[in-house]
């Protein structure tokens, strides 16, 4: 692949969007190289995958706006479902996802960590939605993920104004979970998903899912994907395993994912 890197350590998996000469910028190959790559995942060996950007300015910058520059109201309308198909993917891979953001992280690029369950920035990380001053409205997905992710109030300012915030800012209004030295982001990303990896992986992605699935529904109907996601963790040996050692007051032998 030209642009995007996978790599396994052990349990983690990361990948990088690496195309640090136009700061990440997503085209359409990017995009489609992405698809590839999160198809190419085995959920059987990797418990948490961190994304992040290639060198040290950019997680992303956004889509490619030299490629976007040329469309046709078709090609746009299909580059913005290509986008939103792979970024829903992401969103909806089995497993957990952590967005290491290295840097800026706009149009596009918020977008893409926004399809990631947890957010984890360096101090040199900005986040924006600068599509308006483009002439455009975001295109994948930050209309909808950004308000559910701050609220409506906060992601109308933003996008509306399109201003860019740093990483203090985004950790105030909960766009980030946590703000750390840009020396010190991807060892505290790998601390968090070997932390992840850890835990009973049946367990953690049926929570992925009941949480993802429930937000779009009534709490009674999200109650209900609970009940179900729950009841089937019973079928599994991490459960056994692990409530048989807390019973016998011992160390549960490590997690099969079986
Ligand atoms: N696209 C293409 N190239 C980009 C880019 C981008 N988004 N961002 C940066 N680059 C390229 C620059 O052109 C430059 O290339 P060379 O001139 O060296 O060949 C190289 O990366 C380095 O950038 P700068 O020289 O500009 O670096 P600076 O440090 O001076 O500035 C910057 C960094 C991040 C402030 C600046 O590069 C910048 O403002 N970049 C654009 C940021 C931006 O506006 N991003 C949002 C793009 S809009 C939709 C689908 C998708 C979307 C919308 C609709 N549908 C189909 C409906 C998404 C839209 C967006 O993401």
């Amino acid at each position: 692949m030209a642009f995007v890197e996978f790599t396994a350590k052990e349990q983690i998996g990361i990948l990088t969007i690496n195309r640090p000469n136009a700061l990440n910028a997503l085209n359409d190959q990017v995009i489609r190289e992405l698809d590839q790559v999160l198809d190419s995942i085995d959920v059987g060996t990797i418990r948490c995958v961190i994304v992040t950007g290639a060198g040290e300015k950019a997680f992303v910058a956004g889509a490619d706006i030299a490629q976007m520059s040329k469309l046709t109201k078709a090609e746009g309308e299909a580059f913005g479902k290509l986008g939103n198909d792979v970024f829903r993917k992401l969103e909806t891979l089995p497993v957990p996802t952590i967005a290491a953001v290295n840097g800026f992280a706009l149009g596009g690029g918020c977008e893409l960590c926004m399809s990631c369950d947890i957010r984890l920035a360096s101090e040199t990380a900005v986040f924006g939605q600068p599509e308006v001053g483009l002439g455009i409205t975001p295109g994948f997905g930050g209309t909808q993920r950004m308000a559910r992710l701050v609220g409506m109030g906060k992601a109308k300012e933003l996008i509306y104004t399109a201003r860019n915030i740093k990483a203090p800012e985004a950790l105030a209004i909960g766009l980030v979970q946590a703000v750390y030295p840009a020396a010190e982001l991807m060892a505290e990303a790998e601390k968090m998903a070997n932390r992840i990896a850890g835990n009973a992986p049946i367990a953690v992605r049926a929570c992925k899912k009941a949480i993802n699935d429930g937000m779009q529904v009534d709490i009674e109907a999200g109650e209900v994907i609970e009940e179900k996601l729950f009841g089937s963790c019973f079928e599994t040996q991490d459960q056994q395993n692990a409530m048989t050692a807390f019973i016998e007051k011992r160390k549960h032998d490590p997690f099969v994912n079986a």
